[in-house]
């Protein structure tokens, strides 16, 4: 495989979500064949989903994987794994989500993984840290995701100082 950029979500609101983030950005860079390239800030996110839980930390990390997107999807799998991820009920509160957002230009549509991510353009929470590492980006379909940014609004997240 010739090694792709893929940029990965990372979201955490429970056990230390820093921490969380902190040692799943570490992980990103001992997948086999994948290097971490970049790491947003660190976002505070009200929670999309049922209300009472926690707040989210969120961030955006651009990786370069020889790894083909299920062969990746798995890898992050088991990062969520080791890091207590239990999957309970739907959009409740978790340890650590891995979400493949783009692959290169790739567009998939299977049960199991779609890529680029559905709601990518619709979370403020993903589209800030996104335009942070790449603000030229175009998506797969061809939007601008410019356009995108200038679309979505601030509102319930605050970008957290480095380290924070
Ligand atoms: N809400 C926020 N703010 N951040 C997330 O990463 C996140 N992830 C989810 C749901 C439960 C939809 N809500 C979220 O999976």
């Amino acid at each position: 495989m010739i090694p792709t950029d893929a940029y990965i979500g990372l979201g955490s609101n429970l056990d230390n979500p820093e921490q969380q983030l902190r040692t799943a950005v570490a992980e990103l860079d001992t997948l086999t064949g994948t290097r971490l390239a970049a790491v947003s800030s660190w976002y505070r996110s009200a929670p999309l989903g049922p209300a009472g839980q926690p707040d989210y930390i969120n961030a955006v990390a651009r990786i370069v994987t020889s790894l083909p997107p299920l062969a990746l999807l798995r890898e992050l799998q088991a990062v969520e794994n080791r890091h207590g991820r239990v999957r309970t009920r739907r959009w409740g509160p978790r340890t650590l989500d891995l979400d493949i957002l783009l692959y290169g230009d790739c567009q998939l549509s299977t049960p199991e993984l779609c890529i680029p991510h559905p709601q990518l353009a619709l979370r403020n929470f993903v589209i800030y840290p996104l335009a942070e590492l790449a603000p030229d980006l175009t998506l797969p379909d061809g939007t601008a995701l410019a356009r995108l940014l200038a679309k979505v609004t601030p509102e319930g997240i605050v970008r957290l100082r480095h380290g924070d």
